[in-house]
């Protein structure tokens, strides 16, 4: 077992006792979030019922998970803390930087020489300070966390933003920025906003087509891209009974998606028997030893509304195949719809490619479903249409599923294995396509789909559902081909309908690896160099930022202001410029270049207001940079969605940005600016945003007497001489005012 089963004997040992300690002091039963929640406060005298939504908190996670495209960032931060170790148990796994091309044999090596500098570092950085490595092939970091380190009653944060997949095997998993994870990894208090908590009742029994998947895709269409925020979803009712806990993971992952700080359902059978089969047998035992802490109390169950601030119910018999998109994760269409939405929207009705996997969608049991899809394809003999792609999340659900003849299913009807990896999902695809000007579909069992996302393509409209669904679709060509009612025809012109989907939760032999692709920590890590070249392109150490000089900001010109959807990929595009997440000087060149400018519609084109003429965002900013002047970007509703990349909020910050004032913020965003020593301020009247003006010069005063609560001043100069101010508002606590004085939270600790 690749986990340290003392570390997790000694945390079992405590744990219920601390729970049972919470409720006495709280006096009152306690949801399973809450429980876990209390059990990992950093300094357990701190115990009190904090106001949920509002006050801050500091906790001591478990473990810290980080992929390569984050982890760069988050080590060459950890570095400069002068540690000689982690504090905690982490890990790296290099999932993001391998391009999806021609399929994962020749994909991969390419990957190893390409990505060779960054994989070098990774490897001994993670030697030298004690961290578990997972090369590149490995698998997906969520996939190959729920495989090998998730636990119930646990608590990790990981930087990316679906850690909370761990939730499904009752986890409190939060993505995070690099800084938070150096906060635990150097053994300091991590601090979150406590989480309002939704409670989500699952009814009934999912049956015929629809799957863990379409119960998140539909909770999506209620509450939205931002429904979660600040908020854990804890699930319960009778309906988990028939979710395995690779299901639950998916509904957690997407959990993401609403804008929650995690997701979580209570250890069952189900996880138990999930632990046995990926040889964690003794944490079964463990867990099942605290198990009556590793839920809600009985009480909350008996009366739920009394507890969570708010409920959503959910019939699993009447969920049906949903298809979410385009463009958003939250446009919910069940599939029986997509016969009048589709043509009413003009969305394109090909579809062109399928693509399974993702850290949402590529467990065995994932694979095995959509496998009996593409089964019957071959069997009937009917003619498939669509190109499909299938990317397995891990090396071990990869190995089992060739052996057990899913992957064969697949390539029978002309699938293109690629790497254990993220690939297409991130942008790293090299998609093959004839023209790439003709709007198209494609449909993924991924979680975004924002505009350009897979493929950088923005022609492509990608639509989300399971993967069953996906390759239905890829094998029938349609948008609106509903499996359940609908035919296809086969090679003799008759019609055939496809059953719907079946396979096993668990491989009947059980799962199986050659080489997981793992490097443990190492204990002698004294003569570990770890090597940044000075010429490298794709590594930079980090120069910390200047601190605050104690005077207001005045005069600054707009550097942008954003109209509609800005998320991280807006701000910080991956694909082909994952290969700068090592590197801020470099990457700051993608500086907000997917933002549309809300005085000429356009992307990556604004007013230099030095000289009048219209550049690339980041060529603005160098040149305000360049004069010592700072600058300003406005926003609107969620700035930040999505990513956990602080490489969004660093990236203005090294080009001289101050403030970012939207009308409101993702958390995990909100937080990164808020470390690096940013400004996010919001609107106290949202309608204040139509003030901002093209040419404005525009001063922040107030930042003398910034506080807990307090508002500041914003004035606009605009051009023809007149002026409009406001007041806008934050969410700093005393510590984030800290940071933003010191420069960041990292200058903070320094000086500490
Ligand atoms: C994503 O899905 O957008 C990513 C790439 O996994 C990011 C992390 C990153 O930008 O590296 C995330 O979700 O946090
Ligand atoms: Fe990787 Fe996509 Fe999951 Fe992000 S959402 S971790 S890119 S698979």
């Amino acid at each position: 077992m690749i986990l340290d089963i003392e570390m997790l004997r000694s945390f079992y040992a405590s744990y219920s006792d601390s729970v049972k300690q919470a409720k006495a002091t709280v006096k009152r039963p306690l949801t399973y979030a809450e429980k876990v929640l209390f059990a990992h406060l950093y300094d357990p005298t701190q115990l009190r019922p904090y106001k949920r939504g509002i006050e801050y908190v500091d906790f001591r996670p478990n473990r810290v998970a980080m992929q390569d495209a984050t982890a760069q960032m988050a080590l060459l931060q950890f570095m400069n803390a002068g540690k000689d170790k982690v504090a905690v148990p982490a890990s790296v796994h290099c999932d993001h930087l391998i391009r999806a091309d021609v399929g994962a044999t020749a994909d991969l090596p390419e990957a190893c020489k390409t990505n060779k500098e960054v994989y070098d570092f990774l490897k001994s950085v993670s030697q030298k300070y004690h961290i578990g490595f997972w090369g590149p092939g490995a698998g997906i970091i969520h996939q190959v966390v729920l495989e090998n380190y998730a636990f119930p009653g646990g608590m990790m944060v990981g930087t990316d933003s679906h850690t909370p997949n761990a939730g499904g095997l009752g986890m409190v998993a939060v993505g995070v920025g690099g800084a938070d994870a150096v906060d635990v990894l150097t053994g300091q208090p991590w601090e979150l906003k406590m989480p309002r908590l939704i409670g989500v009742h699952l009814k009934g029994k999912l049956s015929g087509w629809a799957t863990p998947k379409d119960v998140i895709l539909e909770i999506l269409g209620i509450l939205t891209v931002k429904g979660g925020t600040n908020a854990i979803l804890e699930y319960f009712g009778e309906g988990l009974d028939s979710i395995s806990t690779t299901g639950k993971a998916t509904i957690c992952n997407m959990g993401a998606e609403l804008g929650a700080t995690c997701s979580i359902f209570p250890f069952d059978e189900n996880a138990d028997e999930y632990l046995r089969k990926t040889g964690r047998e003794e944490i079964a035992v463990l867990a099942q030893q605290n198990a009556a802490e590793l839920r809600a109390d009985d009480e909350v169950m008996a009366n739920p509304s009394a507890f969570y601030d708010q409920i959503v119910e959910i019939d699993l018999s009447k969920v049906e195949p949903h298809l979410n998109g385009p463009f958003t994760p939250d446009a919910a269409t069940p599939i029986s719809h997509m016969k009048a939405k589709g043509p009413a929207n003009d969305y394109p009705m090909v579809v062109e490619v399928g693509l399974v996997g993702s850290c949402t969608n590529s467990s065995y049991q994932d694979l095995a479903r959509a496998a009996s899809v593409a089964r019957q394809a071959y069997e009937k003999g009917i003619e498939v249409k669509g190109q499909l792609i299938i990317n397995p999340g891990s090396e071990q659900i990869r190995y089992t599923a060739e052996r057990d003849g899913i992957l064969d299913d697949f390539k029978k009807i002309g699938a293109l294995i690629m790497t254990n990896a993220c690939g297409p999902c991130i942008g790293q695809w090299k998609r093959h396509t004839d023209d790439n000007t003709r709007k198209n579909a494609i449909v993924t069992s991924f979680n975004r789909n924002f505009r350009r996302r897979a493929d950088g393509n923005p022609n492509t409209y990608a639509f989300i559902g399971s993967p069953e669904l996906t390759v239905a679709l890829t094998i029938a060509g349609r948008l609106d081909f509903n499996p359940a009612t609908d035919t296809l025809l086969d090679k003799e012109g008759n019609s055939v309908k496809l059953d719907a989907p079946t396979g096993y939760t668990f491989p009947p032999k059980g799962f199986a690896v050659e080489d997981k692709g793992f490097i443990a920590p190492s204990e002698d890590n004294a003569n570990v160099e770890v090597v940044i070249s000075p010429d490298s392109n794709r590594l930079q150490k980090l120069a910390p930022f200047a601190a605050w000089d104690g005077k207001d900001l005045t005069d600054m010109p707009l550097l942008i202001k954003t109209e509609g959807k800005c998320t991280t990929d807006h701000i910080s595009m991956a694909g082909p410029w994952l290969k700068f997440r090592g590197h801020l000087q470099n990457i700051s060149d993608n500086l907000l270049m997917g933002a549309v400018n809300a005085f000429n519609g356009e992307s990556n084109k604004v007013k230099n207001q030095l000289d009048g003429k219209y550049v690339e965002v980041s060529t603005a900013a160098k040149a305000y940079k360049a004069q010592g002047i700072s600058s300003i970007v406005v926003a609107e509703d969620n700035y930040g969605e999505g990513s956990s990349r602080e490489h969004a909020a660093m990236e203005p910050r090294f080009l001289n940005v101050k403030v970012i004032l939207a009308k409101s913020f993702a958390r995990i965003h909100e937080t990164n600016l808020k470390k690096q020593g940013m400004l996010a301020l919001t609107f106290c009247n949202k309608d204040d945003y139509n003030k901002v003006q093209e040419d404005d010069r525009i001063s922040l005063t107030g930042l003398k007497e910034f506080a807990p609560g307090s508002k500041l001043t914003v004035t606009l100069k605009h051009q023809d001489g007149s002026e409009d101010s406001f007041q806008v508002e934050h969410t700093y606590n005393d510590t984030q005012i800290a940071w933003f004085k010191a420069g960041s939270a990292l200058n903070f600790a320094a000086k500490k």
